[in-house]
């Protein structure tokens, strides 16, 4: 069987999982569910206050939920989940919530409720569609959704034809990172991300602001890397917490990532301190990529990032010296400056320099249990085809581009989009320029919105569906790839406390409304989760004990006989890429300056607090009481300059007349005199988010301007400019 296979279709049975000696006999007893002691139950499930999905185990005393920790058998959580996952607490005793299903009663946007039964809130969402689906066919309905919960909804709009689903974790986050991954070794680094920081000897973050952004393993992993001795270099405008670890830090001027890249890869080439063996075999196109890099001397990047020669040379020998236990981070939110593909491919290259991927210390080769779907009949076809990439423009775009679809509805063009469906997605703050998403809301038929709080974009909606939080309800197995393979579930620990249901039941009724019975085959998802499983020979008695069923260990590194496999046209990890050149651009990534900052204002950057994720998290009553709002990184002596001091609250207006909330300033040393930076996700104006209303400032309204990746359609963000409005 070939990597691809072993990967992606590794298929472990319970046979194999007894021999191994795992199963409920691992069992500690925090893990095990319904163990009655003086009222307290203990029930395992996973996390969904971000992605990651940790596995916790919930307390829940006297009938009421009491705590979440970490579940001690989860690979990913390792026992412990980070502040945002133990204050999930907070979401479900968030007085905030919805609570019952709404159906709009006056003009969108104004907020002004009908409280309604489920069955005419699902009713008029099915009226809507099928309206929609007679005058301009079922692909005129989209659905936009985050993480897992979306499983079901998407089963029941697939099952009435509609055939445009798209996530904004792609073109607003790790798509550009994906794709150019995926044109230099044929495979992207995924997610959870194959990292192996645990076993880095040097760990390069660029921008990755580890310890703000708080994916659990990987914060863990990097906590451990520290304390044993890993030398990490830190590229960021900002001392980020990570940098405060850092052996090198470089405050590089924002938007030129690339040149310190090239000049890295430029050292590392000329001094032959790259990986001669692993590039000779695994390459494709090293000579003309070693000629291209000549020129980009650190001499040559010093003007254009503002770091010293001497720093870029001595960090570029730091990562040979390492190597191949030399990470140099993938990052994530990759949608900065419009040309992050290719940004993302020279970090991909540099890797491949160092010998990394599929090695010990850089990226591990991860594995999955394989379990079968469930047999639902075949789907419609469309002959239409999807709306959000027409004729290709984005040539290397491989998952659907929500702006793109955005952009249609706008339009009409490729063909009308009509309505909406939302799930677990908060479309204006996620997506960039809310202006045009609302215009685009204006114009549609129906704008349904499942969610558990009054989020902005269910202000706008015809129809808000409530949903039941994650420690209320069974959603799909999570059966990713990762290190190890695992299955995990999720069950409720604690009932919902109103008339809020969980996406599976919201997803089947609104399909009985449809007509669409057959393919909802079981009644209660827990029919579902017991036939998927008994198909991989698994028991769902022992899983919802366990939470957790771990799959044997599997090789992990090229060195421990993992085959190389790059599914990359040539087959070899592509120093040159003809793909890029047959469409049209560099096959070799080039180097543009950024836009210059305007006189008078900054460069608008943002990023992750530990506590709070995206614009979700703001009313939780437990992470907001540890955060209530954000403040606006500037820079100490530019501060002087403003006379505003650290808590003066001042507004940022952008490069289009935009007006913030008043903001906190926090004048600090830590960040570059050229740019500000902010936490994203807060300065809600949503009324019914009484905890977070108007606290702090949304970064989002500020992001009028985007600039999209060409070859991928991804909106770079960090293109717009503010300036500092003093109050006083
Ligand atoms: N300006 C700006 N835009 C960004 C980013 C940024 O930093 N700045 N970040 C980008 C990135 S990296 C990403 S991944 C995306 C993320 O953007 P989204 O995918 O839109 O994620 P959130 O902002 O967290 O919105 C999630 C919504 O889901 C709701 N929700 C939470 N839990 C549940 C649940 O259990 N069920 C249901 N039905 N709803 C739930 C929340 O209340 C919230 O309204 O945004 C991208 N867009
Ligand atoms: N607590 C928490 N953790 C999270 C999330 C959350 O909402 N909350 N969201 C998760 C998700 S989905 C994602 S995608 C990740 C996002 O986390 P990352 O992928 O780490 O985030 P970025 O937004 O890419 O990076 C922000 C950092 O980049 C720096 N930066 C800005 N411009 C530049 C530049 O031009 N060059 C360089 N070198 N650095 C720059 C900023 O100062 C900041 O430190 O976080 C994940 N983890
Ligand atoms: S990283 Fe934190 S918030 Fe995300 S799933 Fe894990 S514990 Fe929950
Ligand atoms: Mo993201």
């Amino acid at each position: 069987m070939n990597l691809f296979s072993r990967r992606r279709f590794l298929r472990i049975t319970a046979g194999t999982l007894a021999a191994a000696g795992l199963g409920p006999t691992l069992l500690g007893p925090r893990a095990r569910a319904g163990t009655p002691a003086a009222g307290i139950t203990t029930v395992p499930t996973f996390c969904d206050v971000c992605f990651w999905k940790c596995g916790a185990v919930g307390t829940v005393r006297d009938g009421k939920l009491w705590k979440l920790e970490g579940n001690p058998l989860d690979p990913l959580s390792q026992g412990r989940l980070c502040p945002r996952g133990t204050g999930g607490v907070g979401a479900h005793i968030d007085p905030d919530r919805l609570r019952h299903p709404l159906l709009r009663a006056k003009v969108r946007g104004e907020e002004q409720w009908n409280v309604v039964s489920w069955d005419e809130a699902l009713g008029f969402t099915a009226e809507r569609m099928q309206k929609i689906k007679a005058e301009y066919g079922p692909e005129a309905m989209a659905m936009f959704s985050h993480g897992l919960g979306g499983n079901f909804l998407k089963h029941t709009l697939k099952a009435y034809g509609a055939v445009n689903f798209t996530a904004p974790s792609f073109a607003q986050c790790r798509g550009p990172r994906d794709v150019g991954f995926r044109l230099t070794f044929g495979d992207d680094p995924g997610s959870p991300e194959r990292t192996d920081i645990a076993n880095a000897k040097c760990l390069v973050l660029i921008g990755s602001h580890l310890g703000e952004n708080m994916h659990n393993t990987q914060v863990q992993e990097f906590a451990h890397a520290v304390a044993n001795g890993c030398s990490v270099i830190v590229a960021d405008p900002r001392f980020s917490v990570a940098a405060s670890k850092a052996k090198h830090y470089l405050p590089i001027k924002p938007g030129t990532d690339l040149a310190l890249l090239l000049a890295w890869m430029h050292v590392l080439v000329k001094e032959k301190l790259y990986d001669v063996e692993y590039v000779t075999k695994h390459g494709y196109g090293f000579e003309s990529f070693a000629a291209y890099l000549e020129p980009f001397t650190p001499e040559w990047a010093y003007p254009e990032t503002g770091l010293s020669p001497d720093l870029i040379r001595e960090t570029a020998r730091e990562m040979g010296r390492h190597r191949p236990a030399t990470l140099v981070h993938p990052g994530r939110h990759s949608t900065w400056y419009g040309d992050d593909t290719q940004r993302s491919r020279a970090v991909a290259l540099l890797n491949a320099l160092l010998g990394s991927w599929g090695r010990q210390g850089g990226f591990y080769i991860p594995s999955s249990m394989e379990l079968p779907g469930y047999p639902y009949p075949a789907y419609p076809t469309s002959a239409k085809g999807k709306v959000d990439n027409p004729g290709k423009k984005y040539p290397f775009a491989h998952e659907a581009i929500s702006t793109g679809i955005r952009e249609a509805t706008l339009t009409g063009a490729p063909y009308p989009v009509k309505g909406w469906l939302t799930y677990a997605v908060n479309l204006t703050y996620a997506l960039p320029n809310e202006a045009e998403t609302l215009k685009a809301i204006e114009s549609l038929d129906l704008l349904a919105v499942v969610d558990v709080i009054p989020s902005e974009t269910a202000g706008w909606a015809d129809v808000v569906l409530p949903e039941a939080t994650y420690l209320e309800r069974y959603d799909d197995l999570n059966v990713e790839l990762f290190r190890e393979p695992f299955i995990a579930l999720r069950q409720p620990v604690v009932p919902a406390p109103d008339e809020q249901k969980p996406n599976w039941w919201i997803a089947r009724e609104l399909a009985t409304k449809l007509g669409l019975e057959q393919y909802y085959p079981w009644k209660h998802i827990e029919e579902y989760l017991e036939y998927r499983l008994k198909q991989g020979g698994y028991s769902f008695e022992e899983l919802k004990k366990t939470g957790i069923i771990l799959g044997p260990k599997q090789p992990r590194y090229f060195e421990e006989g993992v085959e190389p496999v790059f599914e990359t046209p040539s087959k070899k990890i592509e120093f040159y890429s003809s793909q890029l050149e047959a469409k049209g651009f560099d096959p070799i990534p080039k180097y543009t300056p950024p836009d210059p900052v305007p006189r008078g204002t900054y460069r608008l950057l943002t990023g992750r607090a530990p506590t709070h994720s995206f614009s979700r998290t703001q009313t939780n009553p437990i992470l907001h009481d540890v955060m209530p709002e954000n403040e606006v990184w500037l820079n100490a002596k530019e501060a002087a300059r403003l006379g505003v001091k650290s808590g003066d609250r001042v507004r940022l207006k952008n490069q289009d007349g935009v007006v913030s909330e008043l903001v906190k300033v926090k004048a600090t040393e830590r960040i570059r005199p050229d740019c500000v930076f902010m936490v994203h996700g807060f300065g809600h104006t949503s009324k019914g988010l009484k905890r977070a209303y108007r606290k702090g400032a949304s970064d989002s309204k500020l992001q009028t301007r985007y600039r999209i990746d060409p070859l991928m359609g991804g909106t770079g963000l960090n293109m717009n400019f503010v300036s500092v409005e003093v109050t006083s």
